[in-house]
């Protein structure tokens, strides 16, 4: 998972509303429709009590990080605050705020901990869910589309494992051979692609940390890509010849691990 930056932070639109308008635009659903069916959760969401948690640990903390996961819980209709303290007082100061969500993010996991159900939502896991449900919602429901997913990373294989329930039919496209074929072992009806560009598709699922690996060639004006993908794996060109590129860095991981744990 590629680690944000400041900028990377700063990039994202503090209107989120403005978000929702181009989800509906390309799927037909909001942010929040999006995570609660992807995780196959009722809506709407009782005001609950969420706190974010800052995280020193290894790299430390990334300017805006906790505060954008915040607006993005508040704007999905949740009570979210970002803790004073950070680490484990963080953690002491969410449950003395009778937190009962509580999201925090080390240099290797972003987590969302639901503290009276005992789950948890992991943020690879529920962005490959997210962004296979705005995938299948944007094909509308289609049970007959082919995906291509590039990628058998967590996200990969979550948006897969998403993709199965609906009965579509996967085409998984890894350059890791081994872990192609521990996932094919894994998911027995996915197919493999020995080469994904010799062909199009008009549903792609970009799972890979690769910048540009989608290029002109390999979209048509019907192409619909869904990008969890950070940075984002369509180059320039492809995405002005595509139909359409479902793409956030943060947004549907964290709506989609919200409605996973509430
Ligand atoms: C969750 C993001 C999505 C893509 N990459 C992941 C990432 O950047 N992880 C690192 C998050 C570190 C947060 C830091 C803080 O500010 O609390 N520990």
């Amino acid at each position: 998972m590629t680690r944000l930056v400041k900028k990377d932070i700063e990039s994202i639109d503090s209107n989120l509303n403005h978000l929702d308008q181009r989800l509906r635009e390309s799927t037909g659903h909001s942010l929040l429709e999006i995570g609660a069916f992807a995780m196959s959760k009722e809506l709407p969401l009782r005001q609950t009590k969420v706190a974010v948690v800052p995280i020193t640990t290894g790299l430390g903390i990334i300017d805006g990080f906790s505060e954008k996961v915040k607006e993005i819980l508040i704007h999905l209709g949740t009570d979210a605050f970002t803790t004073t303290k950070t680490d484990i007082g963080g953690i002491q100061e969410a449950f003395d705020h009778q937190a009962a969500i509580v999201f925090m993010a080390d240099d290797d996991v972003f987590s969302a901990f639901h503290l009276h159900k005992r789950s948890y939502s992991d943020n690879g896991a529920a962005t490959g869910r997210g962004f296979a449900a705005a995938l299948y919602l944007a094909a509308e429901q289609n049970a007959a589309m082919e995906v291509l997913v590039l990628g058998a990373g967590p996200v990969g294989q979550a948006a897969i494992e998403f993709l199965l329930e609906k009965n579509v039919q996967i085409v998984l496209a890894e350059c890791d051979k081994p872990k192609a074929a521990q996932c094919q072992k894994k998911y027995p009806e996915i197919k493999l692609a020995d080469d994904w560009a010799a062909r199009h598709y008009q549903y792609i699922l970009d799972a890979t940390p690769a910048a540009n690996l989608i290029k002109t060639k390999n979209v048509t004006d019907e192409t619909i890509i869904s990008a969890p993908g950070v940075p984002l794996g369509v180059a320039a060109e492809a995405a002005e010849n595509a139909d359409r590129i479902i793409h956030n860095l943060l947004e549907l991981g964290v709506a989609t691990m919200l409605c996973a744990v509430s």
